[in-house]
């Protein structure tokens, strides 16, 4: 049984869209980013770091929402998201896995929250440069499915298509979107057929990028 803390259209999106598309049992947990309940002691408790995801799995919290999305296809063997060890495949998803949470994120972060990386004074050229580094990285995304693709990890889907979905559709407000590149928007569309997509923005009262 799982628990998922969320916020809609956040780091938790991809958790509860693998919940959705593994078909697992679980509940929701709305967090109030409006309120800053994810600054309360209460979640904190939960998640020291005071962001969501936090899925408590049999009872335990788990945050970071990139382990969360290698636990969920761990877990889950029949939905075959997780390559089978040892293969070409896993080596690929794991690497992008990684990437995407590592490099791809945390430039999203940036652009999201500009003036936590060097002060409000210097939030223009942090949301600028992260602009870039997104670009850089969709540059790199779409090379790499256009030569392996379709999917991340070659020829069947895997879970960390779900997460660069997700980053995908953070991009949708941005000077160039992540489906300006056709590889990537190739994925994007595939995956947003899924029921499961149409469940999770449902579900999490999601109007844009339907
Ligand atoms: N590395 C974390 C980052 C999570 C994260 O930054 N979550 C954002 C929403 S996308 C959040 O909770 N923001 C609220 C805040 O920082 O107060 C993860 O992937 O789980």
């Amino acid at each position: 049984m799982y628990t998922l803390y969320y916020m809609p259209g956040a780091a938790s999106f991809v958790v509860h869209w693998l919940l959705l598309e593994i078909g697992a049992r679980h509940e929701l947990r709305r967090i109030d980013g409006d309120a800053r309940e994810q600054k309360q002691p209460a979640y904190l408790k939960l998640n020291p770091n005071g962001v969501v995801p936090t899925l408590l799995v049999d009872g335990e919290p788990v945050y970071e929402s990139a382990a969360l999305v290698l636990l969920l296809a761990a877990r889950h063997p029949a939905a075959r998201l997780a390559p089978a060890p040892g293969t070409r495949a896993e080596e690929m998803y794991l690497q992008w896995t990684l990437h995407l949470a590592n490099s791809v994120q945390p430039a999203f972060r940036n652009w999201f929250y500009p003036d936590e990386a060097a002060g409000e004074e210097h939030a223009a050229v942090v949301k600028e440069r992260a602009r870039a580094r997104v670009e850089g990285a969709w540059d790199r995304l779409d090379a790499h499915l256009a030569a392996r693709g379709p999917w991340i990890s070659g020829a069947e889907l895997s879970a960390a298509d779900f997460l660069a979905a997700m980053l995908a559709r953070w991009s949708r407000n941005m000077p160039r979107t992540a489906l300006d590149w056709p590889a990537i928007a190739r994925l994007v569309a595939a995956l947003k057929a899924r029921p499961s997509f149409a469940e999770l923005s449902r579900r999490e009262g999601l109007t844009e990028w339907l």
